[in-house]
């Protein structure tokens, strides 16, 4: 089943439920907000203050950071994380090929939307499996003449029971860039865990991750494909107090593992080629 809404606002949203789980999505964005498995607590977190308002990035859920990710050190005044998570992407198709299996399919190209910052032709596609587990994958075809380079993220936020009772997990001896002192490259060979503000790009890495949730009894383990980089973030308290659309205790119950191509890991497409970065939750 599926029903696409619009709110007071002209905000549309499209609501996706079949035999074992539920999802919200935003064709604003192609941004997957909600994902639940029946009778469980939902796997994406999202802000109680989180705004649903054309031109504005939800605060929770997958926002789809591309074609670059982060801020664009030569390019200040370009948008944080890209322009396709405020773009209204295209309601492509959606597919239930089973009771327990719906796929939806979003789009955007570059005819779809005008900007200054990314002068190729592009199509992406956002492919999101609503099942007993959650897959996103993000496509990016070069439909131009010449090559072009992206730096993209799947800005995946995790609901968890207690920030300060989880661990990392897959990411030991991985050299991240720590966000928090310049990128500064570094390297533990421990779990991670959350005392503070961690904001971190694991480099050269395919590596699956766990996430060991104790307090809601559960462990989500975050596998990918085509992604050389991992993000882990968590505001803390200042920055989250900082954010008008992020609640200011929500830094206790969520954790953002990001499954990318960020920083070094950039990706060049050839004239005609394609690439798939894709994020599978179990
Ligand atoms: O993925 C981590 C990060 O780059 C942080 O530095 C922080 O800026 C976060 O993304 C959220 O960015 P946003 O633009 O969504 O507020």
């Amino acid at each position: 089943m599926h029903k696409r809404t619009t709110l007071e606002n002209g905000f549309e949203i499209i609501e996706i439920a079949n035999a074992v789980a539920k999802a919200k999505i935003a064709p604003q964005g192609a941004h997957l907000y909600d994902y639940a498995r029946r009778g469980e607590t939902p796997l994406l977190w999202l802000s109680p203050t989180a705004r649903f308002e054309n031109g504005k990035a939800i605060r929770g859920g997958v926002p789809v950071c591309w074609p670059w990710f982060g801020k664009d050190r030569k390019h200040p005044e370009r948008p944080q994380h890209g322009f396709a998570r405020t773009a209204m992407w295209h309601l492509e198709r959606i597919d239930e090929p089973d009771e327990g299996t719906t796929i939806v399919t979003l789009t955007l190209d570059h005819t779809q939307i005008e900007q200054p910052w990314f002068p190729y032709a592009f199509k992406a596609t956002l492919t999101i499996s609503v099942g007993r587990n959650l897959s996103v994958s993000l496509t990016t075809e070069n439909r131009g003449d010449e090559a072009f380079e992206i730096t993209e993220a799947l800005h995946t936020y995790f609901t968890v029971g207690d920030i300060g009772n989880i661990s990392i997990e897959g990411l030991e001896n991985v050299t991240y860039a720590d966000n928090l002192e310049g990128f500064k490259h570094k390297v533990s060979d421990a779990p991670i865990t959350v005392a503070g503000e961690v904001d971190r790009v694991y480099l050269d890495t395919e590596a699956t991750v766990v996430i060991r949730d104790d307090a809601l009894e559960r462990v989500v383990t975050v596998g990918k494909s085509d992604s050389r980089s991992t993000v882990v973030w968590n505001p803390w308290i200042d920055k989250a107090a900082a954010m008008a659309d992020f609640a200011d205790d929500g830094y206790q119950t969520m954790v953002c593992i990001e499954t990318a191509n960020a920083l070094d890991n950039t990706v060049t497409i050839a004239p005609g080629a394609s690439h798939t970065l894709t994020q599978t939750v179990s």
